[in-house]
């Protein structure tokens, strides 16, 4: 056989053997082109496709694209310390997104983190009329970060919590998150945290912030409530749904109490990271919790309807 006969007998045997494989594949069902890339359960299955798309069942922000939308990040790289971030929420055509719902008082919150959640940066970026979002941002550290697009769609009913890979370049040294505890300092300010996380149900955290040993009282309103939390799970940075107990009513200030609940997908360790508006200045206080399996009594108690947005 000369090398042309051997790749052509070669070339046949691959068709026989596709042909089989296809062969068996069109006889266990339809070959629905939704299904083709899903894996083999499925085609192996004599269920149905699955009418749940995959991304509703998966905690937020783990994907770049979900129900039609895109975080296109035009910025994926940037050097430690100060820059600017810009980015485009594409709909399924491809066309950037202009027209979002107000949510927590913006259009769109910007979440950035240290993969390693030990840095994190809440942002409020400002939008082009050409739907470019741009702000921006001062990340001491390099390494591998997460940004997280928070917005609520005009044309969609759903809040979404896109998530996007970000570089941050520079000299790298590993800064692992601090070991669990329930209380932590930030600029003077002591916060303690109570409550635990539970996987696969609601759970209350309430914090509470003091200076000097007393009582704040004075917390004011911020993104239409006393506190804001993001709640990131250590390995992947599934972007936790949090509510606040508590909405804002005018300018009255609270304290030395908020409060929220947070739903913890699964048992691991996650970063907590609370925002709290004292004397016109936002800070964050940042926790490291445990989620342990949920109760058997309290098991599927989480009845709260989900009408927020991630927030
Ligand atoms: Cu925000």
């Amino acid at each position: 056989m000369n090398p042309l006969q051997k790749i052509g007998a070669f070339t046949a045997a691959l068709a026989a053997a596709f042909g089989t494989a296809y062969g068996v594949g069109a006889a266990l069902g339809p070959a629905d082109p939704r299904t083709t890339t899903a894996g083999h359960t499925e085609s192996h299955s004599s269920e149905p496709a699955a009418k749940t798309p995959p991304g509703d069942l998966l905690p937020a922000g783990l994907q770049v694209s979900q129900d039609g939308y895109s975080l296109d990040l035009e910025t994926t790289a940037v050097p430690a310390g100060r820059s600017s971030l810009r980015f485009v929420v594409r709909d399924a055509d491809g066309d950037p997104v202009t027209r979002y719902e107000t949510a927590h008082g913006k259009q769109l919150h910007l979440i950035v983190a240290s993969r390693e959640l030990t840095t994190y940066r809440h942002l409020h970026p400002v939008r082009a009329a050409d739907g470019t979002w741009s702000t921006p941002v001062d990340l001491p550290a390099a390494g591998g970060y997460r940004v997280f697009a928070d917005f609520v769609p005009a044309a969609g009913s759903e809040g979404l919590t896109l998530g996007s890979d970000l570089s941050v370049t520079g000299p790298y040294r590993a800064s692992p998150a601090p070991a669990p505890a329930a209380t932590t300092t930030v600029d003077g300010y002591t916060v303690a945290l109570e409550g635990t996380l539970a996987a696969g149900g609601e759970s209350d955290l309430t914090f509470t912030v003091r200076r000097d040993g007393r009582p704040v009282t004075g917390l004011e309103p911020y993104l239409g409530a006393y506190g804001h939390l993001v709640a990131l799970r250590s390995g992947d940075l599934a972007y936790l749904h949090v509510h606040p107990h508590e909405e804002a009513e005018g300018d009255g200030t609270s304290g030395p109490e908020v409060s929220f609940a947070a739903t913890a997908p699964s048992t691991g360790t996650y970063r907590l990271f609370l925002d709290f508006k004292v004397d016109g200045t936002v800070r964050t206080a940042a926790f490291t919790v445990r989620a342990g399996a949920a109760p058997a009594a309290e098991t599927g108690s989480g009845t709260h309807e989900e009408t927020s947005h991630g927030h």
